[in-house]
């Protein structure tokens, strides 16, 4: 069972078919290590359209709908599990808004992209949400590494 509290809390971030497309998945990577949150997990896959249908359930009746699980069939994804200390509420920061016009400069959506449905990444909303969409994506196989973080100065 994945572990949710303090430093073992886990947040699920995927690179969106366009992101990967565009190069951006080392970026994204980047800005998650050198902020100081652990990769755990990591896999490039192209989900089924069931998949993502569990993924998205909470927006099965919106209008976008169809079109989200055709724009994330469209490539390859790349599905990360991140730990660390707050790191679902600081992963979303670190995101932007949803929608890219909104999301600030210095955002990873805010510094790469402009459009609501070509918004290069998702993050988990909460905490609840994170533990379910790592368990989702990854089952029981990701790895927990904050017993191996000594030098850091997490406490
Ligand atoms: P977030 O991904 O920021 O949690 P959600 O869960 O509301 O936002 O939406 C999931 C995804 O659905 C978004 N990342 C975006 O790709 C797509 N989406 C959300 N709202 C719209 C919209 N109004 N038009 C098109 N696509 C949308």
């Amino acid at each position: 069972e994945v572990k949710m509290s303090g430093q073992k809390e886990v947040t699920f971030i995927m690179v969106k078919p366009d992101g990967v497309q565009r190069g951006l998945v080392g970026e994204i990577i980047k800005r998650f290590e050198s902020r100081g949150f652990q990769l755990v997990g990591c896999k490039m896959m192209s989900p089924s359209k069931e998949h993502l249908e569990k993924h998205y359930a909470d927006l099965k009746s919106k209008s976008f709908f169809p079109g989200l699980i055709k724009y994330m069939s469209s490539g390859p994804v790349v599905a990360m599990a991140w730990q660390g200390k707050s790191v679902v509420k600081t992963g979303r920061a670190m995101l932007g808004a949803t929608n890219p016009l909104e999301s600030n400069p210095g955002t990873i959506r805010g510094d790469f992209c402009i459009d609501i449905g070509r918004n290069i990444c998702h993050g988990s909303d909460s905490v609840e949400s994170g533990k379910h969409e790592v368990e989702l994506w990854f089952g029981e196989k990701t790895e927990d590494y904050s017993l191996c973080t000594e030098s850091m100065i997490y406490e």
